[in-house]
């Protein structure tokens, strides 16, 4: 069989012969497709009044750009993809087109004509063409794929801290069968599903069920199914004959298979076997079809008060949830990048991965059968559900989908299907009503829990709950799943780290059910660093602290049977407002996967070979410390290993024993190019890291012409790097004499708001939003004590009260809300040196709320007189988010 491909005009070219395996071709169909948006949503036989259509390649999204914009929203809508194809077939052939992954609404029309649709972005569908298609080397069929990502009550998820990118985001394929063949109308799966009843060390049991589906004349076939190990011998060989009549699918079950002397499946040893399993013609013996499947021998439970048995042995499972985007890309990610990630996520020592909130590339699951990660996949049921058939109807067609098409990944053991679906609960005003919505999530959840235990007794059910025990306790959804798995952002979202493990002992064994932490985290902004970290500064080093205690607290709770960091990776978060618009912070890893120190904390923790990494900022701008040729800064140094030491510039700093993985050196670096080697244990591992600093002097009478400039961010106690220009902004402090600092005023603060570092507003016009998120209020001056000279200052503001109000955000975990200070008309003068440089200043009336202005003023100072800055008052407070000085000459 061959097939060709065409564009009207192209010249018919014959392409390489398509992978077969006897019986079936699967041809990937990625390439070269056309595509256009439809705003107005236009039916199919519109589509040629369409403009713009553009030749892109699968995977792809419409919104990997405008997702990072604060100027154009993304884009919710229609959209098409068509292309051509000939299929010089033989015509008995049947013929299918399967989607990894659509989002999240797909229409398909073969030559015109509908040939089916899906609802649901994360999971795979199959479409039947065979009766749509025309077949000939001269036969041009076309393909329209209609797209929408628009709001849909019926489909979930309805609102997420993750954004929703449109497209045929992931592979697509030309499948081919004979008229007798494994059930193609199986969710999405392959329709073959292998269970293991019973697994020891001596023997182990194995089920095959296949369905065959016949379109053709009725006839008996002979099903066989092979078992390999991983080197390619057989193991066992079942075969069964079985009548099939037209239009029917026809289950095969094969049991009686016993391996003995398995090889078991675990993190240290992921061994596998492989099922082939065959359709074969009674009378000629030819393969009619054929499918491989994985297999991992391997046995497990969950217990209330003593967490994870893996093959008769407790087993914490730690790992990370991961989101499926990367930095420019949004969700359409080739397989290669999928694969790395779990790579990253094994090279981090962890072994268990909350595939979340949704099913995700097939890739996925695929390295964690391979690599060893222990897995748990849901559904994207997020924060709110619809009480309609429609969305029940599709939450039970996803959860089939997932399990059809994940059923046989040795690595998976848990099914779930919500999580925090009471994060915001509905009716807030009308009890009674809310009170109804609450059953009728608890109806929808028993529902989906009884699907999963329908279809597969084995795996374990499971919620991801937000952390307000009692709600989820008093209406009744903790009683539903198998596994409860709690949320919890102690120290992030409200209140202290410790109460991190104060929650987990006081709920252990209410309900006496296994618990896993699904998610805790907080924002690290890879930019931003802090000597004294505070929550939502957003740093480095308070998201350091955080997981520190909270790994510590997993650790020692031998009840708590696993944990899943949030979030292996930086991810899209549309609707997020933060020191990266549009993106959640709270990876171990940035959105291009280049590791936080947080990664290196689990790395030290889980990895069983010696470790030893050095967490240093690369640049660091600092003040001098009293030997003033020095600045000084604590480097943590993180290590599996006990005795650890740290050179600088090859001197031996004072070393000391690691605890909770990690020692922190207090390093006194030298102005320019630094070298760190750290060591430990008899120097079995070593690390490297080179660090480039710059001092500035304390006192400004040394403020020389190349210096870097002075970049203070007020109302802030961070540092910030700004690595498109290579300049770090430092805090403010109180003007000192001989040195800088600002004069009166107080850091700007939401009100009663969980964000009490400065504002979490985007701030449109610049790409620094830490350099305008903070201010000093009501400031009254500021002063450089810096020799005569020629200098460019610099003074940034943004308008941060008023504006706007963003919708209470979905992802607040925090009970309190956030409100915006309220407007008050703000005008004051800008004095330098008593000269009136910056009249009747109106921030909002020039740029508006939440934009940033940035004003240069050139100085020259004479007479040793510095630079003094007066603001007045006019109307309201005068206020400065960041003030940079440049010595010209
Ligand atoms: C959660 C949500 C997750 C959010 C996360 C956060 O609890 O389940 O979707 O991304 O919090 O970062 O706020």
């Amino acid at each position: 069989m061959l097939f060709f491909f065409a564009w009207p005009g192209d010249v018919l070219s014959q392409v390489s012969k398509p992978r077969a395996e006897s019986g079936r071709t699967v041809y990937s169909l990625n390439d070269k497709w056309q595509f256009a948006k439809d705003s107005a949503d236009h039916p199919y036989n519109a589509i040629n009044t369409l403009t713009h259509w553009q030749n892109v390649t699968i995977p792809h999204t419409w919104n990997a750009t405008d997702v990072m914009s604060d100027e154009h929203p993304y884009y919710r809508g229609a959209a098409w993809y068509k292309r051509n194809l000939v299929i010089s077939n033989d015509s008995q052939k049947q013929v299918f087109l399967y989607f990894d992954g659509v989002n999240q609404e797909a229409e398909i029309y073969i030559n015109g004509k509908k040939a089916g649709e899906h609802k649901g972005g994360y999971t795979r569908f199959c479409i039947p063409v065979s009766s749509f298609i025309k077949t000939g080397t001269n036969a041009v069929n076309e393909i329209a794929v209609k797209v929408n990502n628009r709001f849909n009550e019926d489909i979930p998820p309805l609102t997420a801290d993750f954004t929703f990118f449109g497209g045929i985001y992931r592979n697509l394929y030309l499948v081919t069968t004979n008229s007798v063949h494994f059930n193609t109308n199986d969710f999405g799966g392959s329709s073959i599903r292998i269970t293991t009843p019973s697994v020891t060390t001596a023997r182990a049991s194995v089920v095959i069920k296949a369905q065959v589906y016949n379109e053709g004349a009725a006839r008996t076939i002979k099903l066989v199914s092979t078992i390999f190990d991983s080197d390619g011998k057989i193991i066992a060989t079942l075969s069964k004959n079985q009548k099939t009549a037209k239009g029917k699918a026809d289950t095969v079950s094969q049991s009686g298979i016993v391996v003995n002397n398995p090889k078991l499946w675990s993190p240290d040893h992921p061994y596998l076997y492989n099922v082939v399993t065959q359709i074969i013609d009674n009378k000629n013996g030819e393969i009619i079809d054929e499918l491989s499947t994985p297999l991992g021998f391997r046995w497990y439970s969950f217990d209330a008060d003593k967490g994870f048995f893996l093959n008769g042995k407790p087993l914490k499972l730690i790992g990370a949830s991961r989101h499926q985007d990367y930095k420019d890309l949004g969700n359409a990610v080739r397989q290669e990048l999928q694969s790395h990630d779990i790579e990253l996520l094994k090279a981090m020592g962890g072994n268990f991965l909350r595939v979340s909130h949704y099913p995700q590339d097939p890739v996925v699951l695929q390295m964690c059968d391979k690599l060893g990660i222990i897995a748990s996949v849901e559904i994207p049921v997020v924060n709110a559900i619809t009480e309609t058939a429609g969305f029940t109807d599709n939450c039970s067609n996803m959860l089939r989908e997932m399990i059809a098409q994940n059923f046989n990944h040795p690595s998976l053991v848990i099914w779930a299907y919500m999580n925090e679906i009471m994060l915001r609960p509905k009716f807030a005003k009308d009890k009674p009503r809310q009170q109804q919505y609450f059953e009728n999530i608890v109806k929808l959840a028993k529902h989906l829990d009884s699907i999963c235990r329908a279809q597969d007794p084995a795996r374990y059910t499971m919620i991801a709950n937000h952390g307000d025990y009692n709600l989820y306790t008093r209406t009744g959804l903790t009683a539903v799943p198998q596994i409860i798995g709690w949320n919890l952002y102690q120290g992030w979202y409200s209140g202290d780290v410790s109460g991190f493990g104060k929650f987990l002992d006081e709920h252990h064994g209410q309900p006496a059910k296994p618990v896993i932490v699904t998610e805790y985290g907080a924002d690290a902004d890879p930019r931003i660093h802090a000597l004294n970290p505070v929550r939502f500064d957003k740093s480095i080093e308070y998201a350091e602290h955080y997981h520190d205690v909270y790994l510590k607290a997993i650790l020692e709770r031998p009840f708590v049977a696993g944990a899943a960091a949030w979030n292996l990776v930086d991810f899209n978060s549309e609707s997020r407002e933060e020191t990266m618009p549009h993106i959640n912070n709270k990876g171990l890893m940035t959105d291009d996967r280049q590791p936080k120190a947080t990664y290196y904390l689990y790395q030290a923790a889980l990895k069983k070979e010696a470790f030893i990494k050095i967490a240093s900022e690369s640049n660091i701008v600092g003040v001098e410390d009293s030997t003033g040729t020095t600045c000084t800064r604590q480097v943590r140094v993180y290590t599996n290993l006990k005795g650890v030491k740290l050179s600088l510039n090859g001197q031996d700093l004072a070393g000391g024993k690691a605890e909770d993985f990690s020692y922190t050196f207090t390093v006194p670096f030298r102005p320019g190019m630094n070298y760190l080697e750290a060591t430990a244990d008899n120097q079995t591992v070593k690390d490297f890291e080179t660090v480039e600093v710059f001092i500035q002097p304390n006192e400004l009478k040394a403020f020389k012409a190349d210096a870097q400039p002075l970049s203070i961010l007020l109302g802030a106690k961070r540092y910030y790097y700004d690595m498109l220009n290579k300049q770090t902004w430092q805090p403010d402090q109180p003007y000192r004499k001989g040195s800088w600092g600002s004069m009166g005023g107080h850091a700007f603060k939401m009100v009663n708001g969980r964000q009490s570092y400065g504002s979490d507003k985007a701030i449109a016009g610049t790409d620094n939003d830490p350099v305008f998120q903070t201010q000093q209020v009501g400031i009254e001056g500021y002063r450089f004590d810096v020799p005569d000279g020629q200098y460019e200052l610099t003074l940034n503001f943004a308008e941060l009260s008023g504006g706007k109000v963003s919708d209470p955000l979905p992802y607040n975990l925090g009970t309190s809300e956030v409100t915006v200070p309220g407007y008050q008309e703000r005008i004051f003068d800008v004095f330098i040196n008593n000269q009136c440089v910056l009249k009747e200043l109106n921030i909002a009336r020039e740029v508006g709320f939440a934009w940033a202005m940035s004003k240069k003023i050139p100085v020259t100072v004479t007479r040793a007189q510095g630079i003094q800055i007066n603001f007045k008052a006019l109307k309201g407070e005068a206020v400065l988010n960041a003030i940079q000085l440049k010595r010209i000459y």
